[in-house]
Protein backbone atom coordinates (compact mmCIF):
# COMPACT_ATOMS: atom_id res chain seq x y z
CA UNK A 1 0.00 0.00 0.00
CA UNK A 2 1.10 3.67 -0.76
CA UNK A 3 -0.29 6.58 0.87
CA UNK A 4 0.64 10.27 0.57
CA UNK A 5 0.44 14.01 -0.70
CA UNK A 6 0.41 15.49 -4.26
CA UNK A 7 0.16 19.40 -4.34
CA UNK A 8 -1.35 20.83 -7.68
CA UNK A 9 0.27 23.93 -8.34
CA UNK A 10 0.38 27.06 -10.73
CA UNK A 11 -0.47 30.38 -12.23
CA UNK A 12 -4.19 31.53 -11.99
CA UNK A 13 -6.52 30.01 -14.38
CA UNK A 14 -4.26 26.84 -15.46
CA UNK A 15 -7.21 24.21 -14.73
CA UNK A 16 -5.64 23.00 -10.92
CA UNK A 17 -8.93 22.77 -10.07
CA UNK A 18 -10.69 21.45 -12.91
CA UNK A 19 -7.72 18.18 -12.31
CA UNK A 20 -8.21 18.34 -8.94
CA UNK A 21 -12.63 17.49 -9.60
CA UNK A 22 -11.36 15.08 -12.43
CA UNK A 23 -9.01 13.22 -10.33
CA UNK A 24 -11.21 12.51 -7.41
CA UNK A 25 -14.61 12.11 -9.62
CA UNK A 26 -16.15 14.73 -7.47
CA UNK A 27 -16.56 18.44 -7.45
CA UNK A 28 -14.56 19.61 -4.89
CA UNK A 29 -12.88 22.44 -5.94
CA UNK A 30 -15.18 25.27 -7.68
CA UNK A 31 -13.70 26.46 -11.46
CA UNK A 32 -14.01 29.87 -13.42
CA UNK A 33 -12.53 31.51 -16.21
CA UNK A 34 -11.69 34.14 -14.07
CA UNK A 35 -8.14 34.23 -12.44
CA UNK A 36 -7.72 33.82 -8.33
CA UNK A 37 -10.84 32.09 -8.71
CA UNK A 38 -9.30 29.58 -5.30
CA UNK A 39 -8.80 30.99 -2.41
CA UNK A 40 -7.87 28.48 -0.10
CA UNK A 41 -6.30 24.94 -0.48
CA UNK A 42 -8.63 22.31 -1.07
CA UNK A 43 -7.88 18.29 -0.47
CA UNK A 44 -9.46 15.84 -2.22
CA UNK A 45 -8.69 11.91 -1.46
CA UNK A 46 -8.44 8.94 -4.02
CA UNK A 47 -8.34 5.66 -2.67
CA UNK A 48 -7.78 2.02 -4.40
CA UNK A 49 -6.90 -0.81 -3.90
CA UNK A 50 -3.49 -0.35 -3.44
CA UNK A 51 -3.44 3.11 -2.88
CA UNK A 52 -4.21 6.92 -0.95
CA UNK A 53 -3.49 9.77 -2.85
CA UNK A 54 -3.80 13.35 -1.10
CA UNK A 55 -4.17 16.05 -3.53
CA UNK A 56 -4.36 19.22 -2.64
CA UNK A 57 -5.86 22.22 -4.72
CA UNK A 58 -3.98 25.52 -4.39
CA UNK A 59 -4.52 29.05 -5.36
CA UNK A 60 -3.41 30.56 -8.30
CA UNK A 61 0.46 32.00 -7.55
CA UNK A 62 -0.07 35.65 -9.08
CA UNK A 63 1.23 38.93 -7.86
CA UNK A 64 -0.64 40.11 -5.13
CA UNK A 65 -2.44 43.64 -5.01
CA UNK A 66 -4.54 43.01 -1.84
CA UNK A 67 -3.93 41.39 1.34
CA UNK A 68 -5.99 38.59 0.59
CA UNK A 69 -3.61 37.95 -2.80
CA UNK A 70 -1.12 37.54 -0.21
CA UNK A 71 -2.71 34.91 2.30
CA UNK A 72 -3.64 33.33 -0.88
CA UNK A 73 0.30 33.16 -2.48
CA UNK A 74 1.54 32.40 1.16
CA UNK A 75 -0.65 29.37 1.49
CA UNK A 76 0.20 28.03 -2.29
CA UNK A 77 3.59 28.10 -1.12
CA UNK A 78 3.71 26.61 2.55
CA UNK A 79 1.48 23.73 0.98
CA UNK A 80 4.05 22.95 -1.68
CA UNK A 81 6.31 22.18 0.97
CA UNK A 82 4.74 19.49 3.05
CA UNK A 83 3.95 16.93 0.23
CA UNK A 84 5.88 14.15 -1.69
CA UNK A 85 5.04 14.99 -5.21
CA UNK A 86 4.36 18.49 -6.70
CA UNK A 87 2.06 18.48 -10.30
CA UNK A 88 3.11 21.71 -11.96
CA UNK A 89 -0.32 22.69 -13.56
CA UNK A 90 0.71 25.25 -17.26
CA UNK A 91 -2.11 25.92 -19.35
CA UNK A 92 -0.02 24.98 -23.04
CA UNK A 93 -2.44 27.40 -24.90
CA UNK A 94 -0.83 30.50 -23.51
CA UNK A 95 2.63 31.66 -24.07
CA UNK A 96 5.11 31.53 -21.56
CA UNK A 97 6.04 34.50 -19.61
CA UNK A 98 7.28 36.06 -16.07
CA UNK A 99 4.29 34.60 -13.58
CA UNK A 100 5.54 31.11 -15.34
CA UNK A 101 9.19 31.28 -14.44
CA UNK A 102 8.40 32.48 -11.24
CA UNK A 103 5.90 29.60 -10.18
CA UNK A 104 8.56 27.12 -11.72
CA UNK A 105 11.45 28.61 -9.47
CA UNK A 106 9.19 28.18 -6.59
CA UNK A 107 8.62 24.60 -7.17
CA UNK A 108 12.48 23.82 -8.36
CA UNK A 109 13.38 25.35 -4.53
CA UNK A 110 11.41 22.90 -3.02
CA UNK A 111 13.98 20.00 -4.19
CA UNK A 112 10.74 17.79 -4.56
CA UNK A 113 9.73 15.84 -7.90
CA UNK A 114 7.80 17.92 -9.90
CA UNK A 115 5.43 16.38 -12.95
CA UNK A 116 4.97 19.04 -15.71
CA UNK A 117 1.23 18.78 -16.64
CA UNK A 118 0.90 20.60 -19.49
CA UNK A 119 -3.00 21.49 -19.39
CA UNK A 120 -5.73 22.09 -21.89
CA UNK A 121 -3.97 19.81 -24.85
CA UNK A 122 -7.80 19.98 -26.37
CA UNK A 123 -6.87 23.22 -28.11
CA UNK A 124 -3.25 22.58 -29.60
CA UNK A 125 -2.56 20.52 -32.34
CA UNK A 126 0.02 17.81 -31.97
CA UNK A 127 2.92 19.89 -32.92
CA UNK A 128 2.35 22.79 -30.70
CA UNK A 129 1.48 20.13 -27.89
CA UNK A 130 5.73 18.67 -28.76
CA UNK A 131 6.76 22.07 -29.42
CA UNK A 132 5.17 23.07 -25.63
CA UNK A 133 7.11 19.69 -23.95
CA UNK A 134 10.28 20.45 -25.24
CA UNK A 135 10.08 23.85 -24.24
CA UNK A 136 9.40 22.95 -20.72
CA UNK A 137 12.02 19.99 -20.85
CA UNK A 138 14.73 22.96 -21.22
CA UNK A 139 14.03 24.84 -18.80
CA UNK A 140 13.51 22.44 -15.39
CA UNK A 141 14.56 18.71 -14.79
CA UNK A 142 11.00 17.45 -14.34
CA UNK A 143 10.17 13.78 -12.91
CA UNK A 144 7.88 13.29 -15.77
CA UNK A 145 5.78 15.03 -18.57
CA UNK A 146 1.97 14.59 -18.76
CA UNK A 147 0.08 16.42 -21.44
CA UNK A 148 -3.68 16.29 -20.78
CA UNK A 149 -7.07 17.97 -21.07
CA UNK A 150 -8.41 17.96 -17.41
CA UNK A 151 -11.53 19.43 -18.94
CA UNK A 152 -11.83 16.72 -21.77
CA UNK A 153 -9.70 13.71 -20.49
CA UNK A 154 -11.25 10.61 -19.51
CA UNK A 155 -9.02 8.45 -18.20
CA UNK A 156 -6.33 9.90 -15.90
CA UNK A 157 -4.59 6.40 -15.58
CA UNK A 158 -1.46 6.67 -16.80
CA UNK A 159 -0.79 9.76 -14.39
CA UNK A 160 -2.19 8.04 -11.31
CA UNK A 161 -0.03 5.02 -12.12
CA UNK A 162 2.73 7.04 -12.00
CA UNK A 163 2.10 9.19 -9.70
CA UNK A 164 2.08 5.93 -7.32
CA UNK A 165 5.40 5.21 -7.67
CA UNK A 166 6.51 8.63 -6.14
CA UNK A 167 4.59 7.49 -2.93
CA UNK A 168 5.80 6.50 0.18
CA UNK A 169 4.93 2.96 1.25
CA UNK A 170 1.73 3.38 4.04
CA UNK A 171 -1.26 2.68 5.16
CA UNK A 172 -4.77 4.94 4.63
CA UNK A 173 -4.46 8.40 5.98
CA UNK A 174 -8.07 8.75 5.38
CA UNK A 175 -10.78 6.20 6.11
CA UNK A 176 -11.52 4.74 2.31
CA UNK A 177 -14.62 6.46 1.47
CA UNK A 178 -13.97 10.21 2.06
CA UNK A 179 -13.16 12.26 -1.03
CA UNK A 180 -12.79 15.74 0.78
CA UNK A 181 -12.74 16.99 3.97
CA UNK A 182 -13.64 20.36 3.25
CA UNK A 183 -16.38 21.69 5.86
CA UNK A 184 -19.98 21.58 4.69
CA UNK A 185 -20.73 25.08 5.08
CA UNK A 186 -17.58 26.02 2.93
CA UNK A 187 -18.23 24.21 -0.16
CA UNK A 188 -21.89 25.84 0.34
CA UNK A 189 -20.35 29.07 0.11
CA UNK A 190 -17.82 28.18 -2.68
CA UNK A 191 -20.65 26.88 -4.92
CA UNK A 192 -22.64 29.90 -4.35
CA UNK A 193 -19.24 31.82 -5.03
CA UNK A 194 -18.67 29.99 -8.29
CA UNK A 195 -22.61 31.63 -9.81
CA UNK A 196 -20.76 35.08 -8.57
CA UNK A 197 -17.89 34.52 -11.02
CA UNK A 198 -19.70 33.13 -13.76
CA UNK A 199 -22.31 35.62 -13.81
CA UNK A 200 -20.90 39.20 -12.97
CA UNK A 201 -17.95 40.93 -14.48
CA UNK A 202 -14.73 43.06 -14.32
CA UNK A 203 -13.60 43.87 -10.60
CA UNK A 204 -17.06 42.55 -9.05
CA UNK A 205 -16.31 38.75 -9.23
CA UNK A 206 -13.21 39.82 -7.21
CA UNK A 207 -14.48 41.83 -4.71
CA UNK A 208 -17.16 39.11 -3.87
CA UNK A 209 -17.03 36.80 -0.91
CA UNK A 210 -19.83 34.30 0.78
CA UNK A 211 -21.04 33.54 4.11
CA UNK A 212 -23.14 31.18 5.27
CA UNK A 213 -25.37 32.27 7.64
CA UNK A 214 -27.71 29.54 8.53
CA UNK A 215 -27.92 26.19 8.01
CA UNK A 216 -30.93 24.26 9.01
CA UNK A 217 -32.10 20.91 8.21
CA UNK A 218 -35.88 20.00 8.36
CA UNK A 219 -38.05 17.63 7.02
CA UNK A 220 -35.41 16.01 4.44
CA UNK A 221 -35.15 19.72 3.54
CA UNK A 222 -32.23 22.33 3.89
CA UNK A 223 -32.73 25.73 4.81
CA UNK A 224 -29.83 28.14 3.82
CA UNK A 225 -29.69 31.59 3.97
CA UNK A 226 -26.36 33.32 2.83
CA UNK A 227 -24.36 36.66 2.46
CA UNK A 228 -22.52 37.77 -0.37
CA UNK A 229 -20.31 40.28 0.90
CA UNK A 230 -18.90 43.17 -1.58
CA UNK A 231 -16.65 46.04 -1.24
CA UNK A 232 -18.35 48.70 -2.32
CA UNK A 233 -22.12 50.03 -2.90
CA UNK A 234 -21.92 49.83 -6.56
CA UNK A 235 -20.82 46.08 -6.41
CA UNK A 236 -23.91 46.08 -4.45
CA UNK A 237 -25.98 47.16 -6.84
CA UNK A 238 -24.59 44.89 -9.81
CA UNK A 239 -25.12 41.59 -7.73
CA UNK A 240 -28.79 42.42 -7.09
CA UNK A 241 -29.22 43.92 -9.89
CA UNK A 242 -32.77 45.13 -11.64
CA UNK A 243 -35.46 44.40 -9.57
CA UNK A 244 -33.52 41.90 -8.05
CA UNK A 245 -32.60 39.86 -11.51
CA UNK A 246 -28.89 39.19 -11.04
CA UNK A 247 -29.01 37.82 -7.51
CA UNK A 248 -32.20 35.83 -8.57
CA UNK A 249 -30.21 34.01 -11.26
CA UNK A 250 -26.82 33.43 -8.97
CA UNK A 251 -29.40 32.32 -6.53
CA UNK A 252 -31.38 29.92 -8.94
CA UNK A 253 -28.15 28.22 -10.17
CA UNK A 254 -26.71 27.80 -6.56
CA UNK A 255 -29.32 25.93 -5.32
CA UNK A 256 -29.14 23.44 -8.08
CA UNK A 257 -25.21 22.96 -7.19
CA UNK A 258 -26.16 22.58 -3.51
CA UNK A 259 -28.96 20.18 -3.95
CA UNK A 260 -26.52 17.72 -6.06
CA UNK A 261 -24.13 17.98 -2.74
CA UNK A 262 -26.57 17.58 -0.06
CA UNK A 263 -29.05 14.81 -2.07
CA UNK A 264 -32.29 16.96 -0.49
CA UNK A 265 -34.39 19.95 -1.63
CA UNK A 266 -32.62 23.24 -0.85
CA UNK A 267 -34.10 26.72 0.01
CA UNK A 268 -31.66 29.08 -0.47
CA UNK A 269 -31.82 32.69 0.55
CA UNK A 270 -29.07 35.09 -0.55
CA UNK A 271 -28.37 38.36 0.99
CA UNK A 272 -26.23 41.49 -0.37
CA UNK A 273 -24.08 43.15 1.80
CA UNK A 274 -21.20 45.76 1.91
CA UNK A 275 -17.89 44.93 3.92
CA UNK A 276 -15.52 48.21 3.45
CA UNK A 277 -12.23 46.59 1.91
CA UNK A 278 -12.40 43.22 3.33
CA UNK A 279 -9.66 41.94 0.91
CA UNK A 280 -6.96 44.29 3.09
CA UNK A 281 -8.32 42.83 6.56
CA UNK A 282 -7.05 39.55 7.88
CA UNK A 283 -9.98 39.15 10.23
CA UNK A 284 -12.71 39.27 7.09
CA UNK A 285 -10.19 36.91 5.32
CA UNK A 286 -10.04 34.82 7.81
CA UNK A 287 -13.44 34.68 8.81
CA UNK A 288 -14.26 33.48 5.04
CA UNK A 289 -12.10 31.26 5.32
CA UNK A 290 -9.84 32.40 2.49
CA UNK A 291 -5.75 31.96 2.07
CA UNK A 292 -4.02 30.05 5.21
CA UNK A 293 -3.01 30.67 8.99
CA UNK A 294 -2.13 34.33 9.76
CA UNK A 295 1.71 35.56 9.68
CA UNK A 296 3.16 39.03 9.68
CA UNK A 297 4.30 40.11 6.12
N1 LIG B 1 -10.25 23.94 -23.01
C1 LIG B 1 -9.93 23.61 -21.77
N2 LIG B 1 -10.30 24.41 -20.75
C2 LIG B 1 -9.94 24.03 -19.50
C3 LIG B 1 -9.21 22.85 -19.23
N3 LIG B 1 -9.00 22.78 -17.92
C4 LIG B 1 -9.59 23.87 -17.36
N4 LIG B 1 -10.15 24.63 -18.31
C5 LIG B 1 -10.88 25.91 -18.13
O1 LIG B 1 -9.96 26.87 -17.65
C6 LIG B 1 -10.60 27.76 -16.73
C7 LIG B 1 -9.86 27.78 -15.39
O2 LIG B 1 -10.01 26.53 -14.78
P1 LIG B 1 -9.79 26.32 -13.21
O3 LIG B 1 -9.78 24.85 -12.95
O4 LIG B 1 -10.72 27.17 -12.43
O5 LIG B 1 -8.30 26.91 -13.07
P2 LIG B 1 -7.40 27.06 -11.75
O6 LIG B 1 -5.99 26.72 -12.14
O7 LIG B 1 -7.97 26.28 -10.64
O8 LIG B 1 -7.50 28.62 -11.48
P3 LIG B 1 -7.33 29.44 -10.07
O9 LIG B 1 -8.24 28.82 -9.07
O10 LIG B 1 -7.75 30.82 -10.45
O11 LIG B 1 -5.90 29.36 -9.71
C8 LIG B 1 -12.04 27.28 -16.63
O12 LIG B 1 -12.83 28.04 -17.51
C9 LIG B 1 -11.96 25.82 -17.07
O13 LIG B 1 -13.16 25.34 -17.62
C10 LIG B 1 -8.86 22.01 -20.35
O14 LIG B 1 -8.24 20.96 -20.23
N5 LIG B 1 -9.25 22.45 -21.57
MG1 LIG C 1 -8.68 26.86 -8.85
Amino acid sequence: MRSGFVALAGRPNAGKSTLINALVKEKIAIVSDRPQTTRSEIRGIRTDEDSQIIFTDTPGIHKAQYRLGVRMNKQAADVIQGVDLIYLVVDGSVPYGKGDAFVLQMVANTGLPVFLILNKCDKMDRAKILHNLQSWQARFDFAEYFPISAKFGRSFDDLIRTTKKYLPEGDLLYPAEIISDGAENFRIAELIREKVLTCTEEEVPHAAAVKIENKEFRKNACYIQAVILVEKQSQKGIMIGKQGTMLKKIGTLARADIEKLLGMNVYLELFVRVEDEWRSRDARISEYGYGGDLFDE
